[in-house]
């Protein structure tokens, strides 16, 4: 019998292990291994093989001609007041006219948590614990409201949460949101493969994919007609966000605004890094472009470099909130001309089989997951901006089970929000050194959602309500 044309292209590829245990497979089985074996292009592993994992390529970025990345700062930090008016001004009107979408990337496995089921699903409030995808969606109802535009949000999940997010979404009903303007797709997934380059088998029957990295969202936006959608809608900017962190602003005018005045097709906001070891990406120049290299390719040495005034030389710190322009990202997604996103390389533990067909439970690293991040696609931006922006009002992400970036952290980071706002309105809310009020609270973003909006919502209430325990403004 001839070979299924997928299976002589693997052959001929010199991976033809892949369908090693093909004939001892059921028909329904082997469909399945063929057709994850259609997912990937064979040519873009043999590429990935003879760059990032030939002799001596272990060695990491580039670190030549690398500088701190210049950015604008936020008015109380000696940036211009007017200039940031303008760009709130500005997108405020682009809200209002409907040209902003919000996107969050939603792939990840969340292993760090502990945490079985997609992370967007975590409970994280304070008081009403309620999930991520909940504090999100009632952010972007809001600011629908707030614009009189109800804004479109796109959510990229990956194979393995895609069913359980949909459900999550369709037995809440939403959460207010019109069904049809909440589109999920699902992310790519790439083959891992041994130190040679050979494509490994989870099992006789599946090979071990997994997701291609948050940079495959650009891919996974174009393939799924995401970007078709925003332009019939008249969509032209994209607001991009992790499902880890509840304190994002989803649609920040300020930042949109920058964005457009400049005429940027990708702008980021950093922090100031709290210290040197903080976990996060470096905005950086090189040979005259915006790059970030994440805190694992940068030096330690260099990542705890001062300057003469004894603050942290890579200072700007990247917490994966960026604003994209549509088409941008559609070049970036079709490639070529130069434009490529480049991989990055992860070795890994990985479940495999030997050449018996047994089940093989590494205890070192055996082979190679190929990931691709979104902050790679600033190099290829026209005029791209890094703006400053305010940690404790944009960023307190849920990562660890416990200690930083843990649940607890996250809730007190949102008390210490509430307990602000509620202050900036003449309200008495005691708190501890901290800032975290003694009394649990909390805010639903259909009140207030940033300290606009809480404080139209606020002069509203007459009286004022009384800050006590369990105090829940909606
Ligand atoms: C990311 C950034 C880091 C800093 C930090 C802020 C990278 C490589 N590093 O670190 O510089 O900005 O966030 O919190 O991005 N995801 C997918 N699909 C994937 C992989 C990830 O959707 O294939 C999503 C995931 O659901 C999450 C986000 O991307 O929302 C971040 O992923 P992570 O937890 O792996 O990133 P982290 O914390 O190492």
């Amino acid at each position: 019998m001839a070979l299924h044309p997928l299976i002589e292209n693997f052959r001929q590829a010199g991976q033809g292990q892949v369908f090693a245990f093909f004939d001892e497979l059921t028909p329904e089985a082997q469909r399945h291994l063929l057709a994850e074996a259609a997912e990937f292009d064979l040519a873009e592993i043999a590429r990935l093989t003879a760059t990032l994992l030939a002799p001596g390529a272990v060695a990491g970025v580039n670190l030549a001609g690398l500088a701190p990345a210049p950015y604008e700062p936020l008015p109380t930090q000696g940036g211009d007041a007017a200039a940031w008016a303008a760009a709130k001004a500005t997108g405020e009107a682009a809200l209002r006219a409907g040209r902003v979408a919000a996107f969050t990337v939603a792939g990840g496995q969340g292993t760090r948590l502990g945490y079985d089921g997609p992370k967007g699903t975590f409970p994280v409030t304070p008081l009403k614990q309620k999930p991520l995808f909940q504090v999100f969606a009632e952010k972007i109802r809001a600011a629908g409201i707030r614009y009189g535009r109800p804004l479109h949000w796109f959510i990229m999940t990956s194979h393995q949460n895609h069913a359980a997010t949909v459900t999550f979404f369709e037995e809440r009903s939403y959460f207010g949101l019109d069904q049809g303007r909440v589109h999920f797709f699902r992310q790519g997934r790439m083959p891992a493969v041994d130190f040679s380059g050979r494509i490994l088998l989870e099992t006789k029957g599946t090979i071990a994919l997994s997701p291609d990295g948050h940079g495959g969202s650009l891919r996974a936006l174009e393939r799924s007609g995401a970007l078709d959608l925003m332009q019939r809608e008249g969509i032209d900017t994209l607001s991009y966000f992790q499902v880890d962190n509840p304190l994002v602003r989803c649609v920040d005018p300020a930042f949109i605004g920058w964005h457009v005045l400049r005429g940027s097709q990708m702008s980021s906001k950093m922090v100031p890094k709290a210290y040197a070891e903080e976990k996060l990406g470096h905005f950086c120049t090189q040979d005259g472009h915006l790059v970030v290299v994440e805190y694992s390719d940068l030096p330690m040495a260099m990542q705890r470099e001062t300057t003469a005034d004894g603050q942290l030389r890579y200072l700007a710190g990247s917490i994966a909130i960026h604003v994209l322009d549509r088409e941008f990202i559609r070049r970036v997604a079709r490639g070529g001309a130069g434009i490529e996103l480049p991989f990055h390389r992860a070795d890994k533990k990985i479940p495999t089989v030997d050449a018996a067909g047994q089940p093989v439970k590494p205890e070192k690293a055996n082979g190679v997951k190929f990931e691709m991040f979104v902050f790679d696609a600033l190099p290829f931006a026209e005029n791209p901006l890094v703006i400053e922006t305010s940690r404790a009002d944009d960023f307190s992400p849920v990562k660890n089970a416990e200690g930083v970036d843990s649940p607890q952290t996250c809730r007190d980071d949102q008390l210490r929000q509430f307990a602000r706002w509620l202050r900036a309105q003449g309200a008495r809310v005691e708190t501890d050194p901290t800032g975290r009020p003694v009394a649990g609270l909390e805010v639903s973003p259909l009140f207030g959602y940033d300290e606009d909006s809480f404080a139209e919502a606020w002069k509203k209430h007459s009286p004022p309500p009384a800050v006590s325990d369990g105090l829940y403004l909606s």
